[in-house]
C-alpha cells in the first residue's frame, strides 16, 4: 500500500458536513428540492430498482416531447444497444430556448463576460431565439440537415452557445473542438467527424492576448474537402484576418440575410446530439457520441437535484465550453431549466485575481463551479483579493474534474463559501454525460475529499481489477464500474462501435468501466482515487500520454519515449517526457546549451501537435528507458522516479535493464 493510500484512508474519518443553515435562508422556496438523506435514498431505490418507471416520469416532467415515447428502456451493457425513450422526438434547442422563451421572453438567459470587462451583455431568451435562428437559417441555406455535422471552433462567448443551439435546432450534430486545439488536432477531429460545416470567428481574445483561431482553422483545414463552407464570427474584427472566397463568410452578414425564426426539427431521442473528442490510454481521440433525449434529461436532472438549482438563480460555470463541463452545465443543464448561464471568455488572473469575485459580485450568481486546479492557483497566488468583494449571494460551490483534497475543499469552504455554502464535488466524464457522483445540495452531508453518493440511476460499483469480481458492501478498494444503464450514458465512439465496447463495456463484461480507481468508505462515501490508466490529468484537462509520446516520437531526433504524469501542486498532476535520442545523436554528445535547445523545442512540438495545455512540466532525455525483458517500457519506475519516490520501486525483477535506474535517476535530479 502506497503512502497516497494511507493519507486518504486517513481522510474517510473526516467528519460529515451538515447543510449550513445559511443555504436554506438564502433559498429562494427555503429548502432544498430534495429535502433529506431519506428521501434521497428513497429516490435512489426506485431509480435503481424500476429505472423505466423512474427516468420515465422524469423526462416526461423535465422535457418537451414532439412526440411521446413508447418505452423507456432496452438494451444492455453487456450488448452495448443501451437505448432510452424509443420512437420518443425531441429538440434540444426547443427545450433549452423555445420553451422558456415563449413563457418567459424577457428573462436573461446567456450574461456574457468578455475578456474585457467593458465588452460584457446580456441575452433574454427571446433574444437568444431570435440569433440562434439566424444562424440555423445560415446553415440550413448551406445544406445543413438532420443527421450532419457541424464543427465549432469558438471561443467561450455566446456565440459558441448559439452555434451549438442552431446546429441542434436542424436536428444536426455538433462537434466542438476546444479553441486551445492545435490546427493539427483540429484537422484530426473535423476529418474524422465528417463535418460539412465549421464555425468559427477570426482572433480570440484572452487574458488580454489575441490568439489567431482564424489562422489555425486555414491551416488545418487545408486540403480538407469536405469543408464546404466556414461561417466566420468577428470577434476582434480584423480585416487583415484572411477570408477564402467561395468558403468562407461573415457571420453578421449571413445572419442579416436570415429570417428570426425557422422551426425546430425534432429527431428521435436516440439521434446523436453531439460528438465530443476525448482521449483514451490508446489511438487516437475518441468522438464520444451522446444522444439528444438521454443526453438531455442528465444534463437537466443533475443540475437541478446535485446543485439545486431554482429558476431565479444565476448560474456560474467557469469552464469552457470545448470541454464536456461547458456543454452540460454552462449551456444544457442550466438553460433546459430555464435558468440564466454566465459565459467567462478570459482567465481568474485577468486583469487581476479578483476576477471570480467581481462576476460573482456583479450577477449575484448563486452558483460557481471550477476545477480545483484554479481554486490552487487563487489559492497560492489570489487570496488576498477575495475579501473585497461581496461573494453573499453564493449558495453552491461546486467542484469537477479532478479530485479535490480535503484541505483545499476546506480552503474552497472558507474563503469562498463563508462556510455558508454547500460543496459539491462532482465526479464525472465526458462519456457519462452528466454527474455520477456527487452530493445533492441540501439533501445530505458531505464529507471533504470525498465526492460522496451515486446520483440518480447511477448504480456504483467497486470491482475488484485483479479478479473482476465485484466488491460488496462498505470498506472497499477497487475501480470505479456501473451496472446499469444510465440516460446520457455515452451510446458509441463515432465510426467505431467496436472501439466503444473494448473501452468501456468489454474491460468488466456486463459493468460500465470508469477507468478511475476508488474506494466506497464505512458510510458508503465514495472516494476517487485518480485514473487506473494511461490518463493524465493536468489542470483539468484530460490528456492521453501515449497522444503525447506519438507527438515527442515525431521529433527527428528523439529514438524512443514515454510520458507520465506525477502529482504536481498547481495542476494536479503534471506531465513529464523521457526520452531516448537516436544513435547519431548520442555519439556526439551535445552541450548543455544544445540540450536546452532540443527540450524547448520538443516541448513546441507537443504544444504544437495538441496543444499548449499538453506541454511537458520537464523533458528529461536519458541513456535508454526502463523496459522489461518483453520490451515494454516500464512506466511505474519513471513514475516512481520522476515523483521523488525512488525508495518505492517496487519489484524490479522483471526490468531487464536494472542498471539504468541510477541513470535515471540521476538525470531526475539534474533536471529538478
Ligand atoms: C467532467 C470531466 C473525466 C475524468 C474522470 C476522473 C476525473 C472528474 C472528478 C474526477 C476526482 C472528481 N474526474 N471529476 N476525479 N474527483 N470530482 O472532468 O470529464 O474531462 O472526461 O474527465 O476526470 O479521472 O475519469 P473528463
Amino acid at each position: 500500500m502506497t503512502m497516497d493510500h494511507l493519507i486518504v484512508h486517513e481522510a474517510h474519518n473526516v467528519a460529515m458536513r451538515d447543510t449550513p443553515q445559511h443555504f436554506y435562508d438564502k433559498q429562494p422556496s427555503r429548502g432544498s428540492y430534495i429535502k433529506n438523506k431519506d428521501q434521497y435514498t428513497e429516490w435512489y431505490n426506485q431509480s435503481i430498482n424500476n429505472p423505466e418507471q423512474f427516468f420515465g416520469n422524469m423526462a416526461r416532467e423535465y422535457l418537451h416531447w414532439d412526440k411521446d415515447f413508447t418505452k423507456t428502456l432496452t438494451g444492455s451493457l453487456e450488448k452495448g444497444d443501451v437505448a432510452w425513450f424509443l420512437n420518443g422526438e425531441l429538440n434540444a434547442c426547443y427545450n433549452c430556448v423555445d420553451r422558456h422563451a415563449f413563457a418567459n421572453p424577457d428573462k436573461i438567459a446567456l450574461i456574457y463576460e468578455a475578456d474585457d470587462e467593458k465588452d460584457n451583455y446580456k441575452i433574454t431568451f427571446n433574444e437568444l431565439l431570435t440569433r440562434i435562428c439566424k444562424v440555423a437559417g445560415v446553415l440550413q441555406k448551406w445544406g445543413v440537415k438532420k443527421g450532419d455535422t457541424v464543427g465549432i471552433y469558438l471561443p467561450m462567448t455566446p456565440e459558441a452557445i448559439i452555434a451549438m443551439l442552431a446546429v441542434a435546432r436542424l436536428g444536426a450534430i455538433h462537434s466542438v473542438i476546444f479553441a486551445g486545439f492545435s490546427a493539427g488536432s483540429l484537422k484530426d477531429r473535423i476529418v474524422d467527424a465528417g463535418c460539412k460545416v465549421v464555425i468559427t470567428c477570426d482572433e480570440g481574445k484572452r487574458g488580454g492576448k489575441t490568439v489567431n483561431i482564424k489562422r489555425i482553422v486555414d491551416e488545418g483545414l487545408n486540403g480538407v474537402q469536405s469543408v464546404s463552407h466556414i461561417l466566420v464570427f468577428q470577434r476582434t474584427g480584423n480585416p487583415q484576418v484572411p477570408m477564402t472566397a467561395g468558403r468562407d463568410y461573415y457571420w453578421d452578414a449571413e445572419c442579416a440575410k436570415q429570417r428570426s425564426y425557422i422551426p425546430c426539427v425534432p429527431i428521435n431521442a436516440e439521434d446523436p446530439l453531439f460528438l465530443l473528442y476525448t482521449s483514451g490510454s490508446t489511438g487516437s481521440p475518441k468522438g464520444v457520441v451522446h444522444t439528444a433525449g438521454g443526453y438531455l434529461l442528465g444534463a437537466a436532472l443533475t443540475t437541478r437535484f446535485v446543485f439545486d438549482l431554482h429558476p431565479e438563480d444565476v448560474f456560474f460555470t467557469a469552464g469552457d465550453v470545448g470541454w464536456i463541463t461547458g456543454h452540460t452545465y454552462a449551456l444544457y443543464g442550466p438553460l433546459s431549466l430555464g435558468t440564466s448561464s454566465i459565459i467567462f471568455e478570459s482567465t481568474p488572473a485577468y486583469p487581476d485575481y479578483g476576477r471570480y469575485w467581481r462576476i460573482i459580485e456583479r450577477y449575484q450568481a448563486t452558483h460557481f463551479y471550477v476545477a480545483p486546479t484554479a481554486m490552487r492557483l487563487i489559492k497560492k497566488v489570489g487570496e488576498a483579493e477575495i475579501s473585497k468583494y461581496n461573494i453573499s449571494s453564493l449558495r453552491v460551490l461546486g467542484s469537477v474534474g479532478e479530485p479535490i483534497a480535503p484541505d483545499l475543499w476546506e480552503w474552497y469552504n472558507e474563503k469562498i463559501g463563508n462556510e455558508n455554502c454547500v460543496i459539491c464535488d462532482t465526479m464525472w466524464q465526458t462519456e457519462s454525460g452528466s454527474h455520477l457522483i456527487a452530493p445533492l445540495a441540501g439533501a445530505f452531508p458531505t464529507k471533504p475529499g470525498s465526492a460522496t453518493l451515486p446520483f440518480f440511476g447511477i448504480n456504483a460499483a467497486i470491482i475488484d481489477p485483479v479478479n473482476g469480481q465485484e466488491l460488496t458492501g462498505n470498506d472497499v478498494e477497487g475501480v470505479l464500474a456501473i451496472k446499469s444503464p444510465w440516460p446520457s450514458m455515452a451510446r458509441s465512439v463515432w465510426n467505431d462501435h467496436q472501439r466503444y465496447m473494448e473501452t468501456y463495456l468489454k474491460p468488466y463484461p456486463g459493468f460500465y468501466f470508469t477507468g478511475d480507481n476508488a474506494g466506497r468508505d464505512h458510510d458508503g462515501y465514495y472516494w476517487i482515487r485518480g485514473r487506473a490508466d494511461d490518463v493524465v490529468n493536468v489542470s483539468g484537462h484530460r490528456l492521453s500520454t501515449s497522444e503525447i509520446e506519438v507527438a515527442l516520437s515525431e521529433h527527428p531526433a528523439v529514438s524512443e519515449c514515454a510520458a507520465v504524469g506525477i502529482a504536481d501542486d498547481l495542476t494536479g498532476q503534471a506531465i513529464i517526457a523521457f526520452l531516448a535520442l537516436k544513435n547519431e545523436e548520442m555519439e556526439h554528445p551535445a552541450n548543455p546549451e544544445d540540450l536546452q535547445l532540443l527540450r524547448r523545442e520538443l516541448i513546441m512540438k507537443v504544444r504544437g501537435s495538441i496543444g499548449p495545455f499538453a506541454s511537458p512540466k520537464s523533458v528529461i532525455i536519458v541513456e535508454d528507458l526502463p523496459r522489461t525483458r518483453s520490451g515494454k517500457i516500464m512506466r511505474r519506475v519513471l513514475r516512481k522516479i520522476s515523483s521523488n519516490e525512488a525508495e518505492e520501486l517496487g519489484d524490479l525483477s522483471t526490468l531487464a535493464n536494472p542498471e539504468i535506474v541510477p541513470k535515471l535517476l540521476s538525470a531526475v535530479d539534474a533536471q529538478f
